[in-house]
């Protein structure tokens, strides 16, 4: 951590990066950082950028709309970048490409990051939020109650709400020194989970009625075509949460929720509630995540894609 202080201080202007389908802990800790360093270097140029927008259920944060599109930013104007919460450099983009001549800082908490930073900084911990409260504090940036709220949520958002087995007594504590500089816990669970659209519902009914169960693999399963998501019409932000609810199934231990991308691919999201590691299921198709919580891009049809995963199960 030394070490990125040491470059922070050094640069006169930082990019911040997150990763595509932006979720809230890229955006929690990668706002948290935005807000902390503006505040401490009032003289450095600072910015924030993803590529996709910031769903809606995120934009109640102070400070979202600080955050820029990058087809909005000249990569000319940054020395330094920030990639938080991104497994790989890919994972950020179009951002990937704004900061390939720069000098790379990677802050990330997904056992696949393959540290490619200049300088890396990942911990397997619950949440690079998690990670991004330690970075603050080691920066001496104070914590504010709009920085403390983005890292709630990032906290929130990759425990699901404190109920994974990435939870630690180091990730309450980080929640409870957060609560304790006046982050409202209960309104950001409520605009967070409570805040779903009707055609994020319709979805969730569709996938909740649809979904299949390989019994010998105890493997739950949904696929959702993109002409489907169409006729329903959502949008992809819509599909969000749905491989979480049909592992609720009492006979499941893994689920896979696989997408129907405009470009014909398909895109795979899998959990498990034990001890399955479907990181490594993930990895067969060059995607990655976590142990129990991970995704890939595959241009397999969706009946080969589920063919493979029950083979390898
Ligand atoms: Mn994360």
């Amino acid at each position: 951590m030394k070490k990125i202080k040491d470059k922070i201080e050094e640069m006169e202007s930082i990019l911040i990066g997150g990763h595509v389908n932006p979720d809230g802990d890229t955006i929690g800790a990668g706002l948290a950082l935005l807000l902390g360093l503006r505040k401490k270097y009032p003289n450095k140029k600072i910015d924030f950028t993803l590529q996709d927008e910031i769903p809606k259920n995120i934009k109640f944060l102070e400070g979202i709309n600080e955050i820029k599109c990058s087809k909005n930013i000249d990569s000319k104007e940054y020395e330094l970048a920030i990639l938080v919460d991104s497994a790989t450099l890919e994972r950020t983009g179009d951002v990937a490409d704004i900061v390939k001549n720069m000098y790379k800082i990677n802050i990330d908490h997904h056992i696949s990051n393959p540290n490619y930073g200049d300088l890396n900084l990942v911990k397997d911990i619950s949440s690079t939020s998690e990670l991004m409260y330690n970075v603050l504090e080691f920066l001496e940036i104070p914590i504010d109650i709009n920085m403390g709220s983005a890292l709630y949520l990032g906290l929130v958002n990759d425990t699901g709400n404190f109920a994974h087995s990435n939870v630690t007594s180091e990730t309450f504590n980080v929640a409870s020194k957060l609560m304790a500089i006046g982050v409202n816990n209960n309104k950001i669970v409520n605009d967070f989970f409570k805040s779903k659209s009707m055609e994020r519902i319709k979805i969730l009914g569709k996938a909740l009625s649809d979904m299949k169960f390989v019994s010998g693999k105890k493997l739950v399963y949904f696929y959702l075509p993109y002409e489907t998501l169409k006729e329903i019409g959502a949008s992809k932000d819509d599909t969000e949460g749905v491989v979480e609810e049909i592992i609720n199934f009492n006979e499941s231990e893994v689920s896979l929720f696989l997408r129907g991308e405009p470009n014909g691919l398909i895109k795979g999201s899998m959990r498990s509630k034990r001890d399955k590691d479907v990181n490594a299921i993930a990895g067969l198709f060059n995607g990655g995540g976590h142990i129990k919580a991970a995704g890939f891009t595959s241009s397999l049809p969706f009946d080969e894609i589920v063919k493979k995963v029950v083979e390898n199960l």
